[in-house]
């Protein structure tokens, strides 16, 4: 209604005021279009409905740290727009022995054939939503890892070819460049402490979820038992820990990604040791 009437309004207007306001809207459009400002949806006659505007603005603003999110939010398309939108962080602390035994059995590789035993090594740092998390959050850019950041990594996380990936699937979603999202990581991992058994152990650890736990909440004070969560893989094997941080990087209560009985429902595992020599 009220746009007929604007319509009207300009009709009236002698052809060069009108050809005038047309020109304007052509150059503040053609800005608008340059700058990424351009509203998706138009709404009736093709302007822009303030209830619809109003309503995009309130579900585009960043989420809160403790605001649940829906499987539907989880799973909605992800693009460069909305990194930096999740809820919280998770640590993903892999047992290397346990892949190198595992899917990264007779691969050539640095971690795995190297000169240097690797234990718990750093898989990645995800932003995760209550439930689900977003993943691959700059498509269509190539989000390369420079070489200077890939090499001050390579301790904790031995793989080129790890680094690239997370950061593609995961650190893309966290609104941090690559260097950035690494020192991010490097933080987050330092804050955590191993407990002694874990540093290098030669013979295989025969233990249960509920003890490891037990161990890393009497290493790390801070940490609750809503912090941390246990995978196990094939066999019975210690697989990787998930530790949970808020967006501050503070500890904090995992979400359901971190349900321990989805993750690992085992009374008991088996910790294999780390390499004690090359192998041939
Ligand atoms: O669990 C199998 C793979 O799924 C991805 N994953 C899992 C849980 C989660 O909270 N977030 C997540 O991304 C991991 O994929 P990757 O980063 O290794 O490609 C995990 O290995």
């Amino acid at each position: 209604m009220r746009t007929n009437a604007i319509l009207r309004a300009l009709r009236q207007l002698p052809p060069k005021v009108q050809l005038g306001l047309g020109a304007v809207a052509v150059v503040v459009f053609g800005i608008m279009w340059l700058t990424g400002n351009l509203p998706q949806n138009l709404g009736e006659n093709g302007f822009v409905n303030e209830r619809q505007n109003a309503q995009r603005r309130i579900e585009g603003a960043p989420r809160q740290a403790a605001q649940p999110s829906s499987k539907r939010a989880a799973q909605r398309p992800t693009s460069g727009s909305n990194s930096g939108d999740y809820d919280y962080l998770s640590l993903a602390l892999s047992w290397s022995p346990t892949y190198c035994e595992t899917s990264g059995r007779g691969r050539e590789s640095r971690q795995c054939s190297g000169n240097r035993a690797y234990a718990f090594v750093v898989h990645g740092l995800w932003p995760q939503y209550e439930k689900g998390w977003p993943e691959n959050c700059a498509r269509g850019r190539n989000p390369r890892v420079p070489n200077d950041v890939v090499r001050t990594m390579l301790d904790i996380m031995p793989s080129r070819g790890l680094i690239n990936h997370e950061y593609k699937k995961h650190g893309t979603c966290s609104g941090l460049d690559a260097k950035g999202y690494f020192s991010l990581t490097r933080d987050l991992y330092r804050k955590i402490r191993i407990p002694p058994r874990y540093v290098r152990p030669t013979q295989i650890i025969r233990t249960s979820p509920r003890e490891i736990e037990n161990e890393f909440l009497k290493a790390n004070p801070g940490m609750k038992p809503d912090m941390i969560s246990i995978v196990c893989g094939r066999g019975e094997r210690l697989k990787e820990l998930r530790i949970c941080f808020s967006r501050n990087g503070d500890l904090a209560r995992c979400g359901r990604n971190e349900d321990q009985k989805k993750l690992c429902s085992r009374g008991s595992i088996r910790v294999p040791p780390v390499r004690t020599r090359r192998r041939s």
